[in-house]
């Protein structure tokens, strides 16, 4: 009988804290992650530590807050590897005690030594192997940033040598198309007035940033659910019978919105709301995977978001005119982007049938958190400079404790402290609002 827990911590992206059934939304339904927050604990007052992808997830994994460096920001896709090698991350925790360590879906934290050095047509290195995963299958960035490729262990999947590739954030390639040139060529999905996202066209959608060839390698992007899903459960099921850490990062809900058209009309809200139900397939197949193979009782797993959400994010998918009364931010105010509290008070749902619960925690948690929390979980500490932020929650995220921390840190434009009921916003000179995504910023730069 295996002792240690398995771990698989699911990142949905750019998903609210209003976008899941469980949180009190009547107008979604997404039963499997609602079956989990009924079986398990579902906080109601956790915390990703910043309103923006990279930035975030920079600081889930290495418990580190990404504002104490100053090049942590939204990631282009041809980013060098921000985290560096050798870094402390929940990765190498989990390697350092016997697991095996995955990273399933979007990335997004850079990729080789420094911005466009990546050999795309070879190893690409640094890469996850150097900061603890044993395996990935990740897409380098964002869906809506080049290159539109996965890659698996280091290696672009599916390349043709005969059509290598090519990615530039400066330099537009000769004889590639581009959405700004070329309105009339993005047939799938056009981008929201003035947002950008008019460079590259793959796939019938304009994208942010330059790429030629490796068309063979392409991805489908009504099948990036499928493909990253598949190889999260390809993962569990070759590791089943040891110890094993899953970090499964979605790309719903995040833009170009295009879920696979078995999930459309699945809401009325069109393709945001359907990616929604997107991802809670997903959840369900991570689940009944584990149920199969009869390891679900002793497996811990962690269901959030990266950051708030966002509406309308750079294309016309209608998610703005079919919204209807759904308040992907529940009670809260700004949302992706915001210093105020929509931007990172996201769904944090823990299950752990063996050890946890049923029940719903206010508990004050922060995904800073996590290093020591699980260390403790494996009866260790963070060793001496690694996951310098991170303090010991676990009472909290195990639901024996449900006063958890006492303050939260938050970054967006600028920080803010929160002690769960009041809130410091600190003066920034960054907008009010971002009229693009109609967001309210939550910047002013007096007291
Ligand atoms: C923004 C993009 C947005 C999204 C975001 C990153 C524009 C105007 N907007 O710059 O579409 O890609 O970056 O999202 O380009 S995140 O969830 O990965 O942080
Ligand atoms: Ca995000």
């Amino acid at each position: 009988m295996q002792e240690k827990p398995n771990v698989i911590i699911i990142l949905a992206d750019d998903i609210g804290y209003g976008d899941l059934g469980c949180n009190g939304e009547q107008t979604i339904r997404t039963p499997h992650v609602d079956r989990l927050a009924h079986t398990g604990l579902r906080f109601t007052d956790a915390h990703a530590v910043a309103a923006t992808s990279t930035p975030s997830r920079y600081s889930l994994l290495t418990d580190q807050y990404a504002w104490r460096r100053n090049d942590t920001s939204i990631a282009t896709g041809d980013a060098g590897m921000i985290i560096r090698p050798g870094q402390a991350t929940l990765a190498t925790l989990f390697k350092e005690h016997g697991y095996t360590t995955g990273a399933v879906g979007k990335w997004h934290l850079g990729l080789g030594d420094t911005a466009g050095s990546q050999d795309w047509n070879g190893w690409i290195t640094p890469g996850p192997s150097a900061i603890g995963f044993d395996y990935s299958y990740i897409m380098a960035a964002t869906g809506d940033r080049v290159p539109c490729v996965y890659v698996e262990n280091q290696r672009v999947v599916n390349l043709d040598p005969a059509d290598p590739i090519a990615v530039s954030y400066t330099t537009p390639f000769p004889g590639e198309p581009l959405g700004k040139d070329h309105p009339e060529l993005p047939t799938v999905l056009k981008p929201s007035p003035d947002h950008g996202h008019a460079d590259a066209i793959v796939n019938g959608v304009s994208r942010i940033g330059y790429m030629k060839g490796g068309k063979q390698a392409l991805w489908q992007d009504e099948n990036i659910a499928d493909s990253i899903t598949t190889k999260a459960v390809q993962f569990i099921e070759q590791h089943a019978g040891s110890p094993f850490f899953l970090y499964f990062a979605t790309n719903d809900i995040h833009v170009p919105r295009v879920p696979h058209l078995r999930f459309k009309g699945a809401t009325t809200m069109g393709a945001r709301g359907d990616a929604i139900i997107e991802f809670d397939w997903s959840i369900g197949q991570i689940v009944e995977t584990l149920e199969r193979l009869g390891i679900a009782g002793n497996t811990l797993i962690i269901v959030t978001s990266d950051n708030g959400p966002v509406v309308d994010d750079g294309y016309a998918d209608q998610a703005v005119e079919l919204l209807g009364a759904h308040r992907p931010w529940g009670d809260f105010r700004g949302g992706k982007y915001s210093i105020f509290e929509a931007g990172t008070r996201v769904p944090f749902i823990v299950t752990w049938p063996e050890k946890i619960k049923a029940g719903v925690s206010d508990a004050l948690f922060s995904q800073i958190d996590l290093y020591a929390s699980l260390a403790c979980l494996l009866n260790t500490q963070p060793a001496t400079g690694a996951a310098p932020d991170s303090r010991n929650h676990l009472p909290a995220l195990l639901g024996n404790d449900r006063k958890g921390r006492d303050y939260v840190i938050e970054q967006a434009t600028g920080l803010s402290v929160s002690d769960g009921e009041w809130k410091y916003i600190a003066p920034n000179h960054g907008a009010a609002y971002n009229s693009l995504t109609n967001t309210e910023l939550g910047n002013s730069p007096v007291d």
